[in-house]
């Protein structure tokens, strides 16, 4: 419905500081070398590439010790980078093509849905993730911002934000977000999540009612009865099982199947509805052996494909 044209963006963001671990800034160009573009043009797609952070050292500026906010990491690399990637997926859809956004950690997504919400203000947004991404910088234990790109984008706690990220337009509504995978939530970001009676869907939702019908509640909460709502799929690798998806920076036991993980994007893919999609968490550099970096890429390849309609006839 939203992309008769088929024309989609790949927009690179090899991006680590939203965390401490190096590596995953390398996730975009492995996905790249796996085959992802072509692999996607083979589906009738034409593309094209942007690369927001290319003339940025970020990767340097991780050592200054004294880019902090209270207990916030990193926050001036991660507010210009995030609002590079911002500027970049904004301009993709405006074009009235698909920004598929590959990470890079996940706090790049502050940029992808701000970019999107600003072509598409009443889109609904998946966030598929073994995590809520919700901590603020008065809640975050880590100081990792990747926990906390949710609650930035809903403006929680916004008089705590380090002047780097003040430039986020508070522009996700707590109704037009729905989670899939969830099983390691802080104490902080379950109190969030209750007090907004934010839509979440853990691993125990997908157990009970499985993965068909989990998807579909999740898809009507955000859609608020509007059967052509544009949806946004911010997907974090680490929501499939690490015996599928080994090299991520935070992996949890006890995730989605591989199938459960592709059916979540090929559902979407069927409404017709996608605007745009993230692949994040990818961090070729935490494999300890070779078949654990080719598991994650190729599972980061597949959710490409499905979300982008390889399994519809
Ligand atoms: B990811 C944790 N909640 O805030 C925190 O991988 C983990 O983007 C965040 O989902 C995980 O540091 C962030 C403990
Ligand atoms: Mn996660
Ligand atoms: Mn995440
Ligand atoms: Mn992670």
């Amino acid at each position: 419905k939203y992309h008769p044209n088929k024309k989609a963006t790949f927009v690179l963001a090899p991006f680590s500081g939203g965390q401490g671990k190096s590596g995953v800034e390398d996730g975009p160009e492995h996905l790249i070398q796996a085959g992802i573009e072509s692999q996607i043009k083979e589906l009738g797609w034409s593309t094209q590439v942007s690369e927001p952070l290319k003339n940025t050292n970020y990767e340097s500026l991780k050592n200054d010790d004294s880019d902090t906010h209270g207990n916030c990491k990193r926050p001036k690399i991660v507010g210009e980078a995030t609002q590079k990637v911002y500027e970049a997926v904004k301009f993709a859809a405006e074009q009235g093509t698909m920004p598929i956004t590959l990470g890079g950690d996940h706090s790049i997504a502050i940029g992808t849905v701000a970019g999107v919400l600003s072509k598409y203000p009443n889109a609904g947004v998946l966030w598929i993730d073994a995590h809520a991404d919700i901590n603020t910088p008065l809640t975050t234990d880590s100081g990792n911002l990747h926990g906390c790109p949710v609650s930035f984008l809903m403006g929680l706690d916004r008089e705590s934000y380090p002047p780097s990220l003040q430039w986020v337009p508070e522009c996700l509504s707590t109704k037009k977000i729905s989670y899939i995978g969830l099983r390691d939530i802080d104490q902080g970001e379950k109190k969030i999540l209750r007090e907004h009676g934010i839509s979440a869907f853990s691993m125990y939702h997908v157990d009970k009612y499985g993965i068909a019908k989990v998807v579909e509640m999740a898809m009507a909460a955000v859609s608020g009865g509007d059967k052509d709502c544009p949806i946004h799929v911010s997907y974090d690798v680490d929501a499939i099982d690490p015996q599928f998806v080994p090299a991520t920076g935070t992996p949890v036991r006890g995730g989605l199947t591989l199938r459960e993980g592709m059916y979540i994007v090929e559902a979407v893919a069927e409404t017709g509805n996608l605007v745009a999609l993230d692949i994040v968490e990818c961090n070729p550099s935490l494999g300890t052996e070779d078949a654990h970096i080719l598991d994650t890429i190729t599972a980061g390849c597949a959710i490409g494909r499905c979300a982008l309609g390889e399994t519809l006839l």
